[in-house]
């Protein structure tokens, strides 16, 4: 188990839990103004989580979240690529491409972005190809279903069990196709296409998703599970996503996807403390 990531020349030791601030650039974001004004504040809000401790920048341009239809690679594409190439000269962590198409990871890495988070885990046609040419680590997760239907009636026998087995399957496919193993992160994806239970059981087994040896990421900030535990609406959802991000550390993963950088720095800090302890 190796603990360095190289992200196109930018490292990352994950050695301890780090934070990976997430930067949407959809319509529903950014885009109150025309594609500079969205570009500039978007630019803004990523230097912003640079400076309260982001690890990683994670860019997409299409909402993955339940109910969202999908948009073309075009329209991914003049959305993320001109935020990438704004905040390239000015980031000193690596870019994320939250993208599940071909032509989107080329543009973003050719724009400077160091990493491919797959919400589909590259199981889009030619998707593996391009990430191995592209030679850049990727994030593999687990989705049942596709965004807009996926919350209807998520349906599992052994949740814990099918997502590590799903999860290993993308592995093996990348490494078959010239995929170096260090390059690897997976994903359990909470809440694509699972109810309240699956994500309760992904969370308290996250063990067997750590023993497999790849890195994990995770992302729980302020979805919907936490909301249902705690009937707080979207934006009042930072303590339980905090307490997500702990139990989560604490089980071992390495990434965790966030909102609110700098909190959940500061939460970590006591988790990677109590972790390097005697
Ligand atoms: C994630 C993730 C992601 N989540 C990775 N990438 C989203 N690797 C986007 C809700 O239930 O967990 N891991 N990219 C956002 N998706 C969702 C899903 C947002 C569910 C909200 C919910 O509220």
């Amino acid at each position: 188990m190796s603990s360095a990531l190289d992200c196109a020349g930018k490292p990352v030791d994950l050695s301890r839990p780090r934070v990976m601030g997430i930067l949407n650039v959809t319509p529903d974001s950014f885009s109150d103004g025309g594609r500079f004004i969205g570009a500039t504040a978007a630019l803004e809000h990523a230097l912003a989580m640079v400076e309260a401790g982001a690890d990683f920048i994670d860019i997409g341009g299409e909402s993955t979240r339940p109910g969202a239809e999908p948009v073309s690679a075009e329209v991914e594409i003049g959305r993320v690529v001109p935020v990438i190439e704004a905040l390239g000269p000015h980031c000193p962590v690596p870019i994320s491409i939250d993208t599940s198409k071909p032509a989107v990871m080329r543009a973003a890495v050719a724009a400077g972005a160091g990493l491919i988070n797959d919400v589909r885990a590259l199981r889009e046609p030619g998707a593996v190809e391009t990430a191995v040419e592209l030679g850049v680590p990727v994030c593999l997760m687990h989705m049942q279903g596709e965004p807009r239907t996926m919350q209807a009636a998520p349906a599992y026998k052994d949740v814990v069990a099918e997502v590590r087995d799903f999860l290993l399957g993308r592995a093996a496919a990348c490494e078959a196709a010239g995929m170096p193993r260090e390059g690897i992160l997976l994903d359990p994806g909470f809440g694509f296409g699972k109810a309240l239970a699956h994500n309760l059981s992904l969370l308290r087994h996250l063990d067997v998703l750590i023993a497999t040896g790849y890195p994990v990421l995770v992302g729980l900030s302020r979805k919907s599970m936490l909301g249902q535990l705690t009937g707080l609406p979207v934006e009042q959802r930072l303590a339980p996503s905090l307490a997500a991000a702990v139990l989560a550390a604490r089980a071992g993963a390495r990434v965790i996807r966030v909102h609110d950088v700098g909190e959940t720095v500061a939460a970590l800090a006591l988790v990677a403390a109590m972790m390097e302890a005697d």
